[in-house]
């Protein structure tokens, strides 16, 4: 969901080449063409849809509550897209299986109706009508996962709504629709994660919050739907997005955080048992608000991309990022010299969208000119070497 462009000051990071006209391979990546939304794309998502073997795009259109199916071919470009109709501004999307049919579905949390809608796939890359189920006020993000014991996945969601937002739980009935939510409290959360962080075969919450305190939380989950109460690790900064990882390899989970105001990254690596050491930190450009993991230079070492939705610089406002933050192997991580530009990059979604065996990213420009007005767009970039 993109913020306001009211910032009073200015950034101090985002030196540096960008690279405008297009080379071949810049930056670790080439671009296919460009894919058109309304303006307002705010959630990206990319997984089989029609079970071809190719990778497709969802993308979350948050001031036309709809989602957006883009099938892909294979390489790296996609067929003209079908809209389907969710709640309203729908802020982030998962595609997963909720009803056990092996047809790959659509889930999105909508902010400002405070619901999830479930899209039910048919497998051929299109869907029935969306499923709504109140959520909580604000949900914003969403995870999927089994948080009890049965066999059909759940939902957590974010509520950033004061008061009754929270963290909300909604088990599944295996159809699409869900029970009634439970909220466990939580202060303002901006987003969140299931991880087994403690390894013992049950999902945790993970709870990047921004006010009252801001802090990352990991709540350790019973295995029946609930969770016990957060162990916190206070942040120097208010996160704004989280990415559950593993930086070093340990198959221990270690966590990112997004700084937006700070234009940085902080990574945590995780200690297997739910707690976690320092923040390290990372530059990145201005106002970084999407985050995305994977082996994304091909160095067989997961690193982080995130976005800067636009620059401040000089009471100038100009034209955003995409970079990526190269894992060393160690939980550490290389800044890098060169990034993509994008107008307001809003959402991110890794995959290998040509099939080359390299990941790929799909980035969401919520409106791709330099002031914010034009329609949005789904820029895809293709992992190459220079
Ligand atoms: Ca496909
Ligand atoms: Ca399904
Ligand atoms: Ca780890
Ligand atoms: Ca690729």
């Amino acid at each position: 969901m993109p913020l306001s462009s009211s910032f009073a000051s200015p950034s101090s990071g985002g030196t540096g080449s960008s690279s405008g006209a297009s080379p071949a391979c810049a930056a670790g990546f080439r671009q296919a063409p460009l894919l058109s939304v309304p303006k307002g794309a705010t959630a990206v998502v990319a997984a089989d849809l029609d079970g071809d073997g190719h990778l497709d795009l969802g993308v979350g259109n948050g001031l036309q509550g709809s989602v957006s199916v883009f099938l892909g071919a294979g390489d790296g470009t996609f067929t003209s897209p079908t809209d389907h109709l969710v709640g309203s501004y729908p802020g982030s999307l998962l595609a997963l299986d909720v009803n056990d049919d092996a047809f790959t579905d659509l889930v999105t949390a909508n902010h400002d109706s405070g619901t999830v809608s479930v899209l039910l796939g048919t497998g051929t890359g299109t869907f029935q009508a969306a499923v709504h189920s109140t959520a909580a006020p604000g949900t914003r993000a969403v995870a999927a996962g089994l948080v009890n014991a049965d066999t059909q996945p759940d939902l957590v969601v974010t509520g950033d709504t004061v008061p009754g937002g929270g963290v909300g739980v909604l088990l599944g009935n295996g159809d699409g629709t869900f029970q009634a939510v439970s909220m466990q409290s939580s202060n303002s959360p901006a987003w969140l994660a299931l991880s087994d962080l403690d390894r013992n075969g049950t999902r945790d919450l993970l709870v990047a919050s921004a006010n009252g305190g801001a802090n990352l939380a990991a709540m350790a989950g019973n295995g029946d739907g609930t969770f016990q109460a957060a162990v916190t690790v206070s942040l120097a900064f208010a996160p704004a997005a989280l990415l559950a990882l593993d930086a070093n390899g340990d198959d221990k989970p270690d966590v990112a955080v997004a700084d937006y105001a700070g234009s940085r990254v902080g990574v945590l690596l995780g200690n297997g048992n739910r707690t976690f050491g320092a923040a390290a930190l990372y530059a990145t450009g201005t106002f970084p608000g999407a985050l995305a993991s994977g082996d994304l230079d091909g160095d067989g070492v997961t690193d982080v991309a995130v976005t800067s939705y636009f620059t401040y610089d000089a009471g100038e406002i100009s034209i955003g990022n995409v970079r990526v933050l190269h894992g060393v192997g160690d939980g550490t991580f290389q800044t890098p010299s060169a990034w993509v530009p994008v107008n307001f990059p809003s959402a991110l979604a890794a995959g290998d969208l040509d099939g080359d065996g390299r990941l790929d990213l799909a980035v969401t420009s919520y409106a791709n000119d330099a002031t914010g007005t034009a329609a949005g767009a789904v820029l895809v970039l293709l992992g190459c070497t220079p």
